[in-house]
């Protein structure tokens, strides 16, 4: 089947959804919408509804939304299962399998109560399907391989029809061969927007959303190690590694939302600096008010979703970040032995007159490793990264930056660059006298003879 595809970047997206939204002949409507394809991995503009009902639209981290076309009503979408190159990092490319040219697919966004038609084409060499992950739907559509539907054959196009019955935040992944297919990429956001001003969901100034999802790719490879159970390298937001995770750019006194979905293999405390927000709304839908509670930290488990609203009433540049310490790493960091105190000057001195490039690793902790240029392999990331205003921020992986400036224009999301501190407002060096501190003298843990020494680091080596 020979399908005309739309390469668009962020400003073809609106003269797509023009496109479709414009007058079309009966018989073009007879036949399936064309499939709208993205090959850039940038954010893209929220895509303002050009038909139905109105709402406010989302901004997908690194990600878009898929433009639809209106039939009699009937909201009609097509996704392509096939294979993708996703830009994780400048530099790194994986080929993963994806939707309409991307992995994580685009975004769906529709309103309470629209009926949508779902048009999903394989191009993948195996049977596929969707499940519309926490949707009320007529049992058929649910999309299980065997249980609800046969599998989607490659080459063959399936429609899925529903009412989109309860608004919230919500998932869409294949539920055939699914361990690979999901190892593979294969996942996307949907969003039912409220018909109309609802009890419980508040209308917010700027509404984010991502997926959690996690690669095992050796450095130097492409393709994801679709057997890996836990162990993986790579800790992604929307198929995207820190530092290439775009900022969450607001104004300052926005009320914003960030809606999180996990599907990796474990869960996320997904943690925000500065705020504290309320979860209004997870996988069943919005939170009563008498349930919920302020938090710093949000635990995603597998499978579920999150939705954080809070205002964000303080300037500057907060992180916000998974607070699993190993998350916020890249490939490379994983199998690298503990050096902390080990005093390897003679050793490395012999390894160099063998190998000259040998470095040595980690004897003073791994941060340094942020700092050298380490020669890496073709097609990978640093294991942590990224530039800030005082030197290396020493993260990778599930790490990203909200930035709050009270001169950011209504509806702006581009990035306003490093935060300005007011003088006087930053961390500072103590430059008087230090007092020796007074100890305790350790009771009597000597009866070991176990005495644990540590060489402090000699000075002169980098800092910033
Ligand atoms: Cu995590």
């Amino acid at each position: 089947m020979v399908s005309r595809r739309n390469f668009l970047g962020r400003s073809g997206l609106a003269a797509a959804t023009t496109m479709a939204a414009a007058g079309v002949s009966k018989v073009a409507m007879a036949a399936l919408p064309e499939p709208v394809i993205q090959t850039s991995a940038d954010t893209a503009a929220p895509l303002v509804p050009p038909s139905g009902r109105p709402y406010n639209p989302v901004v997908t981290l690194n990600g878009w939304t898929l433009p639809w076309r209106m039939n009699n009503g009937v909201k009609e979408f097509h996704l392509v299962a096939e294979p993708v190159v996703r830009e994780m990092a400048p530099g790194f490319k994986a080929h993963l399998w994806g939707y309409n040219g991307q992995s994580p697919g685009p975004t769906i966004e529709v309103v309470e109560g629209d009926r949508v038609r779902l048009f999903v084409t394989n191009r993948l060499g195996e049977l596929t399907s969707i499940h519309w992950h926490g949707q009320r739907l007529p049992n058929g559509m649910d999309g299980v391989t065997g249980l609800n539907q046969p599998g989607i054959p490659p080459g063959k196009t399936y429609v899925y029809e529903f009412v989109a019955r309860r608004p919230g935040t919500f998932m869409y992944h294949p539920h055939a061969d699914e361990m690979v297919q999901m190892a593979m990429g294969m996942m996307g956001f949907w969003v039912t927007h409220p018909k109309q001003k609802h009890p419980l969901i508040d209308e917010v100034d700027r509404d984010f959303c991502f997926l959690l999802n996690a690669y095992d790719i050796d450095p130097g490879s492409a393709t994801p190690k679709i057997m890996t159970m836990l162990d993986f390298n790579l800790w992604t937001w929307n198929s995207r590694i820190y530092p290439a995770i775009d900022p969450l750019v607001v104004r300052q006194n926005d009320k914003v939302r960030i809606r999180v979905g996990n599907l990796t293999m474990t869960n996320h405390p997904i943690h925000l600096h500065g705020h504290e927000f309320l979860i209004t709304g997870t996988d069943g839908g919005p939170t009563p008010k008498t349930a919920r509670q302020y938090e710093i930290t949000a635990d995603i488990a597998v499978g579920q979703m999150r939705q954080l609203d809070f205002i964000a009433d303080e300037p500057g540049d907060w992180a916000f970040h998974c607070h699993k310490s190993h998350h916020t790493m890249n490939a490379m960091g994983h199998d690298v032995p503990t050096m902390i105190g080990v005093d390897h000057r003679e050793v490395a001195r012999k390894i160099t007159q063998l190998v000259p490039d040998y470095m040595v690793m980690g004897e003073r902790g791994m941060k340094d490793m942020t700092e050298m240029e380490m020669p890496l392999p073709d097609n990978t990331a640093p294991m942590m990264a990224g530039q800030g205003p005082f030197g290396a921020i020493g993260m990778g992986g599930m790490f990203s930056v909200l930035k709050v400036r009270a001169d950011q224009k209504r509806g702006d999301y581009s990035d306003p660059g490093w935060y300005q501190h007011p003088p006087g407002t930053v961390a500072y060096e103590w430059t008087g006298a230090l007092a020796e501190p007074s100890r305790a003298q350790p009771p009597a843990a000597s009866k070991s003879g176990v005495e644990v020494k540590v060489r402090k680091p000699a000075g002169g080596h980098g800092g910033h």
